[in-house]
């Protein structure tokens, strides 16, 4: 009956990605708890669903285990329950080792298997049938990433009073690789249920077109593509850019606290005080071009060209789906050419790779991107890459040099960083120099302008525009389609 649907919405707004913004904890005492992972969706969110009567759809973390709807933080949290074959099928299985290496180019071979398809297909029902119950008549609700590519549809086709958003945090590849998949025109069909779909690149907003072309010939016109429904009235959906921020203000603040930048000092004293610190800041994925970094560096100092006497590579490789067949690989794979690299250049007094596989907390981070003289974002694809925005915000000091991939998305923005093709290893050597010897007052030049853009496109920005153009205004009303 559809009124039932209605009987425990209570939100205006809804916001679904496949985590929940916390962490399940349990402390040495047995006392459970939840704990923020602060991360930039967070931020950029709070505000609008404190303003709007907002909730927030996802899983919790953790397998085999129910939780009740609760409050964070001032913020509605609805848990979504996975058991862990739906955790290993639908999250590992179908996001991880089919659409991810898929979605960034086929850099590692995507796996297909009909299971996993079927898992996915049932947890996307079941977040849809979620956020179903969470919204209230004519809310507006907000779908994240990858992993829930067929929740717009599943929302449009049981509530047509919902405003639906669907946001893709990862590249949307050219035709020739998504047609691999065997599911391409369901998952194109999910995502069409949605008003506006948000990309973080023109470049991945026109694949998308194309792949809706060719797979239902449906007209599109520059952002507008027309759908028909079982009626055959045209329906109107957008898939346009708005590429994606960070909280500026939070890295400059950090940046500028006397205890982030002491630790910076000490960062570089206990390395030794080189003249260059070079740091890499990746999740341990493949797509992030680490290997390539590696071996355009060992060669830099095979060359002589670099010196382990002046310069150090500071490589942080936070632990990431280390159940993924894939990224255990990986690992083996950077941690041999580490051992190797150290082997073949370090000596007793200077290292040169200092190698850190673990996660840290937020002012660490900081105190490192400050403590960089040169920044090495080298990935093969990346949707946009925050972490290369977050060196430029917190270089308050306007100097240190960025060394950006031409293959992430935020090499469309940071035109002033030096851009690189990490597949050209040459190339890369070539801009690791210049970045090295980069004169103070180019460094400052550039970093002037690296700043302003990520000052005048923040992650607030970045949900404003979406939420306007989803909404038609910037913020969220009860009733508004009615309108
Ligand atoms: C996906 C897309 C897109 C990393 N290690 C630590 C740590 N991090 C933080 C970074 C940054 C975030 O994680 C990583 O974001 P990226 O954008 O660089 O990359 P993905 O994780 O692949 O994110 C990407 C993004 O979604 C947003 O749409 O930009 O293209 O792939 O914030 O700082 N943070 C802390 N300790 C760590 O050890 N505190």
């Amino acid at each position: 009956d559809a009124e039932d649907l209605y009987l425990d919405a209570a939100f205006d707004f809804v916001v679904v990605s496949n985590r929940l913004p916390v962490d399940y904890v349990v402390d040495a005492e047995g006392t459970q708890g939840w704990r923020s992972s602060p991360g930039g969706l967070v931020t950029a969110l709070e505000p609008v669903m404190r303003e709007a009567d907002g909730a927030w759809v996802g899983w919790a973390g953790v397998a085999d285990r129910e939780f009740e709807p609760f409050e964070h933080d001032g913020i509605s949290l609805v848990p979504v329950p996975l058991s862990a074959a739906e955790v290993e099928e639908y999250y590992e299985g179908f996001s991880n080792d089919t659409l991810w290496p898929l979605y960034h180019d086929v850099i590692a071979p995507p796996s297909y298997h009909r299971e996993w398809w079927d898992a996915y297909v049932r947890v996307n029902r079941r977040f849809a049938e979620a956020a179903i119950r969470a919204a209230k008549r004519d809310a507006v609700v907000w779908v994240h990433d990858y992993q829930l590519q067929l929740v717009p549809r599943m929302l449009r086709e049981a509530r047509p009073d919902l405003v639906i958003g669907f946001f893709d945090h990862i590249p949307f590849p050219a035709y020739g690789i998504y047609s691999q998949l065997p599911w391409r025109r369901q998952v194109l069909d999910g995502l069409l249920g949605a008003d506006v779909i948000g990309f973080q690149r023109q470049a991945d907003a026109g694949n998308f077109a194309r792949a809706v072309r060719r797979v239902f010939g449906y007209a599109t016109r520059g952002s507008v593509i027309d759908v028909p429904d079982e009626s055959g009235e045209l329906r109107r959906v957008v898939a346009r850019r708005f590429p994606i921020s960070i909280d500026t203000a939070s890295f400059e603040e950090l940046a500028a606290r006397p205890e982030v930048r002491e630790r910076a000092r000490q960062i570089r004293e206990s390395l030794g005080n080189p003249k260059t610190i070079m740091l890499g800041v990746d999740r341990l994925d493949y797509t992030k071009g680490i290997r390539h970094r590696l071996k355009a560096y060992g060669e830099l100092l095979r060359e002589g060209r670099l010196e382990v006497e002046d310069a150090i590579l500071v490589q942080v490789a936070s632990p990431s789906r280390e159940r993924v067949e894939t990224y255990r690989q990986l690992r083996d794979e950077i941690e041999l050419m580490v051992g190797r690299l150290n082997g073949d250049y370090s000596t007793l007094g200077h290292q040169a790779i200092a190698y850190l596989h673990h996660g840290y907390p937020r002012e660490e981070m900081v105190a490192l991107y400050l403590a960089a003289d040169v920044m090495l974002v080298t990935a093969l694809r990346d949707g946009m890459n925050l972490v290369a925005k977050e060196y430029v915000a917190s270089r308050i000091d306007d100097d240190g040099a960025l060394v950006l991939s031409e293959f992430a998305g935020a090499s469309d923005e940071l035109r002033q960083a030096v851009l690189v093709n990490p597949h050209d290893i040459e190339g890369l050597k070539d801009a690791i120099v210049e970045a090295v010897h980069m004169p103070r007052k180019e460094q400052s030049r550039r970093m002037r302008a690296l700043r302003r853009r990520v000052r005048d496109n923040d992650v607030a920005n970045w949900s404003a525009s979406y939420l306007e153009t989803l909404t038609g205004s910037g913020t969220i009303r009860p009733g508004l389609s009615e309108q």
